[in-house]
């Protein structure tokens, strides 16, 4: 009584700010960057959310410390893109005994703990993979085709992988292997590839920073991306649409990392107990060659 009760919602926040765990799995990539940009700037305070942001640097161990901190902080909400599907259990099953609803980003993850998630916002990575692979069935049917694959285990690499390869035909990938989604590794992974399948004459990378990467091995290799090898990608990051335009890549599909204000949407709603839908799918497009600098100077990321 006496009117010095707490207020009714205990978040952590300020007296009407919803406290946010955020997860975030690393800055591997140009799309990371670019969908952290996203978050930052629409989990706000003028938008109701005061954030705790945490980088994990692509280390599954350090998302779920950054998970059990946010549990011992008492947030309002998690939200979490899990750098690998599995591994999850544990940790999931403390944040529902903990009553904490879980928004799950981008990834997604393979779990046995019932309901682990409240609601899903992110890509059709399979659908991703197909409409690579479509592309290459379509305009490159010789294909020998390298697969430059993201980090292993990943839900991006595994449904990217399933889509494509269901398209394309599994005897015309010559070689698969990891460069973990980074350019650098990307590069590596493409420098053995070369040596290892010399008749690769296509390579389908899971994203933009590992096709930078393989450029550079190809270039170095002394033959012509985009032509002696061609290279498919996902993302649609400014600079792998600069070296689409540059005829150094010859296909784009597009993943787009701006989904921020979705997130707080949906963040607002598990809060205050409304329905959200299971998943919200984020639209991608897909760029050619006949891309013009004007659209490639006009994009957000
Ligand atoms: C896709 C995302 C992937 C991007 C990569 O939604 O998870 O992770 O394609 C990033 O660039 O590393």
């Amino acid at each position: 009584g006496g009117g010095d009760e707490k207020p009714a919602d205990d978040n952590k926040g300020g007296d009407d700010l919803i406290s946010v765990g955020f997860s975030q799995l690393g800055a591997e990539s140009g799309w990371r960057t670019a969908n952290t940009e996203s978050v930052k700037a629409s989990l706000t305070e003028e938008n109701g959310i005061e954030l705790n942001f945490v980088d994990a640097q692509q280390k599954q161990e350090n998302q779920i410390k950054a998970l059990r901190d946010f549990i011992d902080q008492g947030v309002d909400v998690i939200a979490f893109s899990p750098v690998v599907e599995t591994g999850w259990d544990e940790v999931l099953q403390e944040i529902k005994d903990a009553d904490i609803p879980v928004v799950l980003v981008d990834r997604t993850v393979d779990t046995t703990v019932e309901d682990p998630y409240v609601t899903w916002i992110g890509a059709d990575f399979k659908q991703e993979g197909t409409t690579a692979g479509e592309w290459v069935k379509a305009n490159v049917p010789d294909a020998k085709i390298f697969e430059l694959q993201g980090t292993l285990g990943s839900g991006a690499q595994v449904d990217r992988e399933e889509g494509f390869d269901a398209v394309v035909g599994a005897e015309n990938i010559v070689g698969k292997a990891s460069g973990n989604f980074t350019r650098a590794e990307g590069k590596a992974a493409m420098e053995a590839a070369l040596q290892a399948y010399p008749d690769m004459n296509l390579v389908f990378a899971h994203n933009d920073d590992m096709g930078l990467g393989a450029i550079e091995a190809i270039t170095d290799a002394g033959k012509v991306p985009g032509k002696d090898i061609k290279i498919v990608t996902i993302d649609g990051v400014r600079d792998g649409l600069q070296a689409l335009k540059d005829g150094k890549f010859n296909y784009v599909v597009e993943c787009n990392p701006v989904f921020g204000d979705q997130i707080v949407d949906a963040i607002k709603k598990v809060h205050n107990g409304e329905d959200v839908p299971k998943e919200t799918i984020v639209v991608d497009k897909a760029f050619d060659q006949t891309i013009t600098q004007e659209e490639i100077d006009a994009r957000l990321y």
